[in-house]
């Protein structure tokens, strides 16, 4: 396909992103929100979005199904970034990653006394990378979505999982024990057509990161 592909999710990210895509000149031609096409034109000359899933994202960046996408650390991380550049932090859906456990759970005292964690969490290998790296012994459980419940009923001692408000934790009885990372959305781009259509794609970079503020 000709063009430039922006892989990007609806919901948060695209909320976030609409007012950036508006700024470089590429207002998509119908809601992504409403409409079930998945792929987008917009009014900026042969850039189109495609809608993915958020996890996804840098899947499609990576295999250069698309060439440029918008993505969260949390997600970046947990891919792994191969054949990514991630050129532009677009400070936009800001949150932080976080350990979290039930109040009255002592988390320190569980850490010292290198009792085996039990972490439910959709970000498996990031968890995995950052207990490995204290040297703190854990088991994963994987989940999909719903995380702070796993320690309500027993199936986990902590979660990992991203706050802003801190309106989820609160309402569920747990409280943030550890930070593992701050999380903003990036703007990724495909390694390879950087190097082979730079022409085309540096300007669209350049004017991301000046709407984004930099
Ligand atoms: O929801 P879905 O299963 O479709 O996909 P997704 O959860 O992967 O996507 P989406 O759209 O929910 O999130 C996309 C991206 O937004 C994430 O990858 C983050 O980079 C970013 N982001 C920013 C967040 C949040 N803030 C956030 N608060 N993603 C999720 N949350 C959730 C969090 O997981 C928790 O359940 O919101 C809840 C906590 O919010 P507070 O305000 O109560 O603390
Ligand atoms: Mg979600």
């Amino acid at each position: 396909m000709d063009g430039i592909g922006i892989a990007l999710s609806k919901g948060r990210i695209l909320e976030e992103t609409a007012p950036l895509l508006a700024r470089v000149g590429a207002r998509p031609r119908e809601n992504p929100e409403t409409s079930r096409k998945l792929i987008i034109g917009t009014a900026r000359r042969g850039v189109r979005l495609i809608v993915v899933r958020a996890a996804d994202v840098p899947t499609y960046v990576q295999h250069g199904a698309a060439q440029l996408g918008i993505a969260g650390r949390d997600v970046l991380v947990e891919h792994g970034g191969a054949g990514l550049y991630q050129p532009v932090d677009l400070r936009i859906a800001a949150c932080r990653m976080v350990v979290a456990a039930r109040r009255g759970f002592d988390y320190a005292a569980a850490v010292r006394q290198g009792a085996r964690l039990r972490i439910a969490t959709k970000y498996v290998q990031t968890t995995r990378e950052h207990f490995a790296a204290k040297g703190v012994h854990v088991d994963l459980i994987r989940l999909y979505g719903s995380m702070e419940l796993a320690p309500l009923v027993g199936l986990a001692d902590a979660i990992v999982d991203l706050v802003s408000s801190g309106r989820t934790l609160r309402a569920n009885d747990l409280v943030p024990v550890e930070e593992i990372m701050p999380v903003s959305a990036r703007l990724i781009v495909n390694q390879a057509a950087l190097k082979t259509r730079r022409a085309e794609l540096q300007p669209l970079i350049d004017a991301f990161a000046k709407a984004a503020g930099k």
